[in-house]
């Protein structure tokens, strides 16, 4: 059987920039798993293939294709299956990722055959298998199917990631140079779990696997790290920083294998102020960036978003980070609750310390737990504007138009006092504003051959 593999042209303010840039690892995944059941797969990667669509479906006549994306690429996702269909409706198209997983009825106005709302991929393989010979497949678990017409949407299963198979990095080491993290380069991800164990109220992530946290073994991950020919390994993970037992035995295989790399990870500020003889071990053996939501210098804003972190563990955590040599890539939210002096007070709190600054809008996404509760508060619908840089409600002490102009003050003020951080070393102006010019030509070319 051969099978397409699609990942969707970047949306948004990230298509704009070649500054971060991952490998597609959901479809390494994928491909890995399709190989070794005997199928021919292919990964078209949208963000740099520049074929169309309709091309890529003559070159590989595929029999099923498979599609994945985030979000902001939803409608980019639907549009596909049109394509896929006016070009031979006999293709079966399957479209799965995080945004599925959580919000799969959205795609039901789709012409996808099937939507795969699970972490791991094992039913997938079976899902597949059943595809390949014709036989029903209404008992297979985290699926929705057509049936007389209608969406059927069979129960979830809880998975762990240490069912996933070990990727076949093929396409990243013929591609690597393009993955980095701003100065960390050639990158690659690992992922190591499945959800997080903490509930805070503005996260889409701790709600996939059903809300239940799974991980892999310490070795496992050793292992795959090992193999990886990089300098620099992403784990994934949306907070790798859970237990001192297991970090404790990451930190002795790592140096038991004799493993020198530098490590990028997300993490909360409460564990590193907490834990300040863990995060030395970590930064012995290459720990190097911690992506930490230190979201509010305000202790009730922080209670508001079910954090359990207060702002001293934040002052803590920063501190901790300095003195270890850890880049703080700090991870702040503003709320349509601000006035012009709350964003001053922001920008004096981040800017007198060692922090590298990413400033999101609070963005009350569809999949997390409080997006019930504004759904109809929501100035806009358009899924793209979920990215968590635009102001989708509306602000209480100012215009939109003020609102997003403060925002844009705040970030473009952080950025210019960390010019010359050692994470922009190797960032050419000149090569990114011609990067900037290929990406709107780009976008030009795909208005007429999508
Ligand atoms: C690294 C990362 C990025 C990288 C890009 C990574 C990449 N490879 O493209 C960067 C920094 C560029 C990025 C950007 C954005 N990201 Co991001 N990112 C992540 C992160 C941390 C890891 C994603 C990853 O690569 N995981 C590894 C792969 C292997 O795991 P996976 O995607 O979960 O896939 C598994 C299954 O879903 C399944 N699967 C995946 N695809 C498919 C397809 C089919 C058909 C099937 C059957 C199965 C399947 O297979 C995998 C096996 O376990 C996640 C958080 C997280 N921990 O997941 C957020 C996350 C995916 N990002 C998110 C968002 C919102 C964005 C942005 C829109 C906004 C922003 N400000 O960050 C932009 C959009 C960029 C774009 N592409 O247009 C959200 C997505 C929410 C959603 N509803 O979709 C997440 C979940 C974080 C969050 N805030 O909640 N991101
Ligand atoms: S924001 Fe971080 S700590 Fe909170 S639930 Fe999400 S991943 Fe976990």
């Amino acid at each position: 059987m051969r099978i397409l593999l699609i990942k969707p042209e970047t949306v948004g303010i990230f298509s704009f920039t070649n500054l971060v840039d991952h490998e597609p690892l959901e479809l390494e995944y994928l491909y890995t798993m399709f190989r070794s059941m005997g199928c021919k797969a292919v990964i078209y990667d949208r963000r740099y293939d520049l074929t169309s669509l309709k091309r890529k479906l003559r070159q590989t006549r595929p029999h099923i294709v498979c599609i994945t994306g985030y979000i902001t690429q939803q409608e980019l996702m639907i549009r596909y299956c049109d394509v896929i269909k006016d070009f031979d409706s006999r293709i079966k198209v399957i479209l799965g990722g995080s945004n599925v997983e959580l919000n799969y009825g959205n795609y039901f106005r789709s012409r996808a055959d099937y939507l795969y709302h699970l972490s791991g991929l094992s039913n997938l393989a079976e899902l597949v298998r059943r595809i390949g010979k014709g036989a029903p497949v209404d008992d297979i678990k985290g699926i929705c199917y057509r049936k007389d017409g209608k969406w059927k949407v069979n129960p979830k299963v809880i998975e762990s990631p240490a069912s996933l198979p070990v990727p076949d990095r093929t396409y990243f080491y013929r591609n690597k140079d393009r993955f980095r993290y701003l100065c960390f380069r050639p990158l690659a991800l690992v992922k190591n779990s499945f959800s997080c164990p903490r509930q805070c109220s503005f996260c889409f992530c701790t709600n996939r696997n059903s809300g239940r946290y799974a991980c892999r073994s310490v070795e496992s991950l050793v292992d795959e790290i090992a193999s990886l020919k990089v300098p620099a390994i992403h784990i994934t993970d949306d907070d790798f920083l859970i237990s001192r037992e297991y970090l404790t035995e990451f930190v002795r295989l790592i140096r038991e294998r004799g493993i020198h790399k530098k490590f990028l990870i997300y993490g909360r500020a409460d564990f590193i102020a907490h834990n300040e003889d863990i995060i030395k071990e970590l930064a012995s053996i290459g720990l190097s960036l911690v992506m930490v939501g230190l979201e509010s210098p305000d202790n009730d804003e922080l209670d508001s978003y079910n954090k359990h972190t207060t702002s001293d563990d934040n002052l803590e955590c920063v501190r901790i980070l300095h003195e270890n040599g850890i880049y703080c890539a700090g991870l702040f939210i503003v709320h349509q609750g601000m006035t012009k002096a709350d964003f001053r007070r922001l920008y004096r709190w981040i800017a007198d310390k060692d922090i590298i600054p990413t400033v999101s809008v609070f963005t009350p996404m569809q999949g997390s737990a409080m997006y019930g509760g504004y759904e109809d508060k929501l100035l806009t619908k358009d899924v793209t504007k979920q990215d968590l840089f635009h102001c989708i409600l509306p602000p209480e002490h100012m215009s939109l138009r003020s609102f997003t102009l403060q925002y844009y003050k705040l970030s473009l003020k952080l950025a210019w006092k960390n010019r010359h951080s050692g994470l922009y070393k190797d960032n050419q102006y000149f090569r990114s504003s011609l990067f900037i010019i290929k990406v709107l030509l780009v976008k030009l070319k795909r208005l007429f051959s999508f």
